[in-house]
């Protein structure tokens, strides 16, 4: 007795002073606050039986392992019988009903491959807490869904519980290149390190390959779109392989990018051209020997003819040749080929936003069946709130997929706090209003709105060497989120934030309330004092970081002026018909609306619509004033953040606590520096009076404008 209380007061004691780094993520497993609780998983710890035996399970058993001392202070029991010592069940519906003949009180036939059910299973007068998945991957979900409920105090010992994602592939796609830099990554170095593998096996990779099932992930691109072709050859291959083999029992598949050009590049081709015949026997062998290594290949990712990367205009072909040549080589295998609409090309003298409906809507049912093309939530570029993307509606017989970016490309990088699921559910509950008049986005993605067949939800990954894998620790609600939104995209930004402040600051209901009033808020308070009322894209030239609304370096067509069009009469974009009718690749019932400057949400006016600096808004203040108001709002919200984040000071882990107050300390500043930049600057062209509500800037905008980010980390190499 007195040898368990000195073992529970030296857990105790260890773990209240194990500083909280933010490496174990949303799995950082803590005594169980609830005392019923508690007690209850103690005895389901000591006695676990598994139906089976795989690599899965194995993982299942680690994990298990890792999680019961911390959260009872006691190690589980693996039983070898299945009755009399046991607790818990842990099997596919196959291995138990062949056992037990437990057909009829576990049906789970309708859960697909990678659901689950959890619950209680009377057998013989003995009741045992059963999880049960069509795959053994479905039992592993299910055993972090009950940990997880175990952590954040929702588990209920009686409930039966039935889940299963509503999207086939739930994917991360990392821009990570070969020598570990990361494409708008901020949180360090990539994690791949291609270096030491296929020897060396960083423990970095089991943990991913952990969080990432914990939240439902089940693929992930290890590889930059702007790919480089060295990731197909052979040595490449075998370290990706290993890669697979770590990831394969958590039930996630590797893909990578494919570099359009490769035939050339490292296969002495001297054209890609996607109907050569070389060129395709070219694929088709590399694809072969890919599968050698990687039997489960996912597939392929490409960028093609966007940004200067290689793609099929060169031949004169399209989009549908050049993806259905490598969809060929992979279907035999089972593959997938995941296409980019994201095509930005300088070539075509047309408004951004219109360019891939453009380009893909006349290749609609031209493409293969096992092509996804994968289109960014917004028609320009991951800004900081865009309208959802106009193809999503548009076509009728292609595979969509959303990609949404976790990285915080435009959003703060890794200095920030914006917590970007509401902006996601924004986009995923978006009426399209085709082809059904209820359609969104979410059920075209899903499925259940478009009729697809393959499902695709794909993020921007940020993830990278720090050791809290985000350099922000609220990038990590970032990367939960988005995982729990690839497997419910109907889920609540409300209660996404609450899982995640659970998990990563425990229970405490006063905490919790005010963690989530700042997750909740900050997506809007950087709208706010960065992109109000529909401005876009007048962030700092390339790096992306600061304003930057004078902007006209680089291609001066393609920079901030182009964007907000502001001038001594007005500002914002016109894309009605009287401007670049962009609008019109919209579904009808948009087009009315939106066309109209009253009727359209103010929070799209000046992406739609060329204004007066004089127009008046629905408070009946004029534009000019609304747009001082909002930056005015971004400021006061990010502050407001702030002091609420200091009312946690002793309140919760004081690691934790200062690592996020230094960082919001930056983000007010930077919050000010965005309102201040873009107001002097607007109204310097305006020629309108300063709003007297707002504070007077100090510095003028020469001062603003030669704010410079030397470092600004994440820019793509230039080699
Ligand atoms: O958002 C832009 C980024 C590029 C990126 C590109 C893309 C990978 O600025 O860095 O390149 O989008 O999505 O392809």
């Amino acid at each position: 007795m007195k040898k368990y209380l000195i073992l529970a007061l030296l857990l105790i004691f260890s773990l209240q002073n194990f500083a909280k780094d933010g490496y174990e993520l949303w799995l950082d497993y803590r005594p169980i606050e609830n005392s019923i609780m508690r007690s209850e998983a103690d005895q389901l710890f000591s006695g676990i039986f598994f139906f089976g035996k795989n690599p899965t399970y194995e993982a299942i058993e680690k994990e298990l392992q890792l999680a019961a001392p911390k959260m009872t202070g006691k190690a589980p029991v693996f039983s070898s019988e299945r009755l009399n010592q046991t607790q818990i069940w842990l099997g596919t519906r196959e291995e138990l009903a062949q056992v037990l003949g437990l057909q009829n009180q576990i049906d789970i036939r309708n859960l697909g491959q990678d659901g689950y059910w959890m619950g209680p299973v009377v057998f013989q007068g003995k009741t045992y807490f059963t999880i049960v998945g069509n795959r053994p991957v479905g039992v592993l979900y299910g055993v972090f869904d009950w940990l997880k409920s175990l952590q954040s105090g929702s588990f209920d010992l009686n409930k039966v519980k039935m889940e299963s994602p509503k999207i086939q592939l739930r994917m991360l796609n990392h821009w990570d290149n070969l020598d570990r830099t990361v494409e708008r990554g901020y949180a360090g170095f990539s994690i791949w390190d291609w270096h030491r593998l296929p020897g060396y096996i960083d423990p970095r990779y089991i943990d991913y390959a952990r969080a990432n099932a914990s939240i439902g992930i089940n693929a992930v691109s290890l590889t930059n779109v702007n790919a480089n072709a060295r990731i197909l050859t052979s040595d490449f291959m075998k370290k990706a392989m290993v890669l697979a083999d770590i990831f394969r029992p958590y039930g996630i598949k590797v893909f990578l990018t494919a570099r359009f050009s490769a035939p050339i590049e490292i296969g002495g081709l001297k054209t890609a051209d996607p109907l050569d015949p070389e060129v395709i026997a070219f694929w088709k062998k590399k694809t072969d020997e890919m599968y050698q290594h990687i039997p489960d290949f996912g597939g392929y990712l490409v960028k093609a003819n966007s940004e200067g990367q290689p793609g099929p205009h060169e031949y004169q072909r399209t989009h549908a040749e050049g993806a259905n040549m490598l969809a060929a080589a992979l279907a035999p295998h089972g593959g997938v080929l995941i296409w980019r609409a994201f095509v930005y090309s300088h070539e075509i003298d047309e408004d951004r936003h219109k360019q891939a409906n453009l380009e893909f809507v006349p290749l609609d049912g031209k493409f293969r069946e096992n092509v996804i093309i994968q289109v960014k939530n917004g028609a320009i570029d991951f800004q900081p709130r865009e309208p959802f993307h106009p193809l999503f509606g548009a076509v009728k017989q292609t595979n969509l997929g959303v990609e949404f970016q976790i990285t915080q490309e435009y959003l703060g990088q890794a200095t920030q706090l914006v917590f970007l699921s509401p902006m996601w559910e924004e986009v995923l509950r978006s009426k399209t209003f085709r082809p059904t008049p209820t359609s969104t986005v979410a059920g075209i993605v899903d499925g259940s709105d478009s009729g697809q067949r393959l499902t695709l939800m794909a993020g921007v990954s940020n993830i990278g060497t720090d050791r809290n894998w985000t350099g922000h620790l609220f990038g990590q609600a970032n990367w939960y989120s988005f995982g729990r939104l690839t497997w419910d995209p109907y889920l609540s930004s409300e209660q996404i934030a609450e899982e995640w402040t659970k998990l990563t600051f425990g229970q405490n209901p006063e905490n919790l309330v005010k963690i989530k009033e700042i997750m909740l808020d900050s997506h809007e308070a950087a709208v706010n004092y960065m992109t109000p009322l529909g401005l876009h894209h007048i962030m700092g030239w390339d790096h992306h970081y600061g304003p930057g609304p004078w902007v006209t370096g680089g291609r001066a067509d393609w920079t901030a002026l182009y964007y907000h069009r502001a001038d001594s009469l007005g500002i914002g974009f016109d894309r009605t018909f009287t401007g670049s009718k962009a609008l019109e690749q919209y579904a009808p019932e948009i087009i009315r609306a939106w066309s109209d400057s009253e009727q359209i949400p103010e929070k799209y006016l000046l992406w739609f619509h060329h204004l007066s600096w004089d127009y008046t808004m629905k408070s009946g203040k004029t534009l000019w004033k609304e747009i001082g108001l909002h930056y005015d709002q971004g400021v006061k919200s990010a502050r407001k953040m702030k002091s609420t984040w200091e009312t946690l000071n002793g309140a919760i882990d004081p690691v934790q606590y200062s690592h996020v107050s230094q960082l919001l300390e930056i983000q007010v500043q930077e919050a000010e520096w965005w309102r201040n930049a873009c107001l002097l600057y607007f109204q310097s062209i305006s020629k309108r009076p300063f709003p007297s509500e707002i504070e007077q800037p100090e510095g003028d905008l020469e001062y603003y404008k030669s704010l410079r980010f030397p470092t600004a980390p994440g820019i793509r190499p230039k080699w």
